[in-house]
């Protein structure tokens, strides 16, 4: 096991079966122009995280140790979309329309692509996802069992949104979730920090979270010892 400082008291994660889950840094949240964007949000914010969410990618690529990324999106004849949310927010840009970078929020369009920083590396599990939680409608629980997994570590954006709903989907199903808390972003500041501390409230209710420095540090100690 490896311990890490975390809110509200040390995370312990089993190395060989614990998971890192990238959700959604794709263009379409992240650049103008995308979904995010088209909901009337200012999306400069969420750019600043992508050498963090990278520099995570980088600890768990140097371990060996499992890496999934998630994007949200839908199929080109949008047999997946629920009228309700291709209605929701009024937007001038609604799913499945033509944008600046393709079709919004469509499969395989330029938009849903995940930023070059974060792309998946040959081997890594990505997981199509249309809703906010990664568990609705895909096969990640089927695979993060097959591979033995009980401990999720949590990035990329939105924190209240996708990151937080697929977080308690998996507190649900039985994982132990820790949030990198500089590895995630919100379109607003003080939204990402009512999710922090709803997840940490209640003696870790839903789960932990701590800074990407912590975790590295914790594994590098670590390294120390079995050396
Ligand atoms: N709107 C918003 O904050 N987020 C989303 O619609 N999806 C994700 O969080 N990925």
């Amino acid at each position: 096991m490896i311990e890490v400082p975390a809110t509200p008291y040390p995370y312990r994660f089993p190395p060989g079966r614990t998971a890192l889950v990238v959700i959604d840094m794709q263009r379409d949240f992240i650049e103008p122009g995308g979904f995010g964007h088209a909901l009337g949000n200012d999306v400069s914010r969420l750019a600043g995280i992508v050498p963090t969410v990278a520099a995570l990618l980088a600890l768990f690529r140097q371990q060996g140790w499992p890496v999934l990324h998630t994007r949200e999106g839908h199929r080109p004849d949008l047999s997946d979309l629920p009228d309700a949310k291709r209605a929701r927010g009024h937007a001038t840009l609604r799913i499945g329309d033509i944008g600046p970078m393709g079709r919004i929020l469509v499969r395989d369009e330029p938009g849903h692509a995940i930023v070059t920083a974060c792309a998946p590396e040959a081997g890594e599990t990505v997981i199509d996802k249309p809703g906010k939680g990664m568990f609705w409608n895909t096969p990640v629980h089927a695979e993060l069992d097959r591979r033995g997994i009980t401990h999720l570590v949590f990035a990329g954006v939105t924190t209240e949104v996708c990151v937080q709903t697929s977080m308690r989907e998996a507190n649900d199903r039985g994982f132990e979730c820790l949030l990198v808390s500089d590895a995630t972003e919100s379109y607003v500041p003080a939204f990402k920090q009512a999710a922090l501390d709803m997840i940490t409230a209640q003696g870790a209710i839903v789960g932990w979270t701590t800074p990407l420095s912590s975790l590295v540090a914790a594994v590098g100690a670590s390294e120390g010892k079995t050396a």
